[in-house]
C-alpha cells in the first residue's frame, strides 16, 4: 500500500473506535439516568436514597431529612412535609432529600445566584457541606453560601446547630464559630428548659409562635463583628434585650444568616409552621 492508502486505512479504525466507544457510554447513561453527569450517577447509585432528584437550582428551600439529632427521623419527616406543604401554598419551590449529596450540589447551585435560599435542617449538619471533625475551618461549601449578599439561610431546628454531623467526627462546637468566624462563640450546654417568652416582634412575624422552654437559646451576647439579631421572636426577657434568644434570626452584615428555631429536646414544638412563617419573611426581604 502507499502512504497515502495507510493514512486513509489509520483513520478509519480510528473513526470506527471512537465511534464505537462514543456508542457505549450512551448506552450506559440512558440505561440509567438519562440526563445525569457520568459522576454523578456514581454518586446516586451509592447513596442509601432515591435514585433521581429533581433538585436545582430552581428550587428555593431545600429540607434534609437524611439523618437527625433530638428529633425522631418520622417527626422530622412529618415537619418537613407540613413546612412544605405551607410554603407550596405560596407559590415557593420545596424539596425534601435524604441525601447529603443533593444537598451540597443545591448549594454550589446556589451560591451567589441573586436569590435568598433557605437550607433546613434538623440537627444535623451534612459532611458535605461542612466535612466533619472541623476539617475545613474555612471555605466549606456552607460558609461560602451563607458568604454571598444573596442573604441564604441555614435553618436548624432541635440540636445545637452543626455540633453532631452526619458522620465521621462530631463537630461540637467548632462548626457554628467556624461557619460565623466567631472563635469564642459557643451555646451552653449544660443548661436544659430555659423559658424563651414571645416577643412583640415574634408573634407579628410569626403567629403561631408560643411561650416554651428552649434547651439550647442562642447567646445573643456573643454576637461580634458584623454578626447582629435581624429578628428576635422570643427571648429569655420577652423583649429584644435580652441574652438568650430562640427563634432568633442572625445576621452577617448584609451576607448571609443563621435561624435558630426550637433549639428543644424531643419536644413536640410548631417547628414547620414558625419555620414556614420565618420564610416567607426572608423572602420578601
Ligand atoms: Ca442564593
Ligand atoms: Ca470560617
Ligand atoms: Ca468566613
Amino acid at each position: 500500500m502507499t502512504k497515502y492508502q495507510w493514512l486513509v486505512v489509520i483513520t478509519l479504525i480510528g473513526c470506527m473506535i471512537s465511534f464505537a466507544s462514543c456508542n457505549k457510554t450512551q448506552q450506559v447513561k440512558v440505561s440509567v439516568v438519562p440526563d445525569a453527569e457520568p459522576t454523578k450517577m456514581v454518586e446516586q447509585e451509592s447513596s442509601d436514597v432515591i435514585p433521581v432528584e429533581s433538585i436545582d437550582g430552581t428550587v428555593d428551600i431545600l429540607i434534609y431529612i437524611g439523618k437527625t439529632l433530638w428529633i425522631r427521623p418520622e417527626d422530622a419527616e412529618n415537619e418537613a412535609e407540613m413546612t412544605k406543604f405551607l410554603l407550596e401554598s405560596e407559590s415557593i419551590q420545596v424539596e425534601i432529600t435524604k441525601s447529603k449529596e443533593s444537598v451540597r450540589d443545591w448549594m454550589l447551585q446556589t451560591t451567589a445566584n441573586g436569590v435568598v435560599n433557605v437550607c433546613i435542617l434538623y440537627g444535623i449538619l451534612p459532611s458535605t457541606i461542612y466535612p466533619s471533625g472541623n476539617a475545613q475551618p474555612d471555605g466549606s461549601v456552607a460558609e461560602n453560601w451563607i458568604e454571598t449578599t444573596d442573604g441564604d439561610t441555614i435553618l436548624n431546628h432541635a440540636d445545637y446547630f452543626g455540633y453532631n454531623s452526619s458522620e465521621g467526627k462530631a463537630n461540637e462546637r467548632g462548626a457554628m464559630q467556624n461557619l460565623m468566624d466567631l472563635p469564642e462563640i459557643e451555646i451552653n450546654v449544660y443548661e436544659h428548659n430555659i423559658d424563651m417568652f414571645v416577643t412583640v416582634e415574634g408573634s407579628r412575624l410569626a403567629p403561631s409562635m408560643v411561650h416554651f422552654k428552649s434547651d439550647r437559646p442562642f447567646p445573643l451576647d456573643q454576637l461580634e463583628d458584623e454578626w447582629f439579631a435581624e429578628r428576635i421572636l422570643a427571648s429569655d426577657t420577652g423583649n429584644p434585650q435580652a441574652t438568650l434568644a430562640d427563634p432568633v434570626i442572625v445576621r452577617d452584615g448584609d451576607r448571609g444568616r443563621l435561624a435558630i428555631v426550637f433549639h428543644t429536646v424531643y419536644k413536640n414544638d410548631p417547628k414547620a409552621e414558625v419555620a414556614a412563617q420565618i420564610i416567607n419573611y426572608l423572602l420578601t426581604q
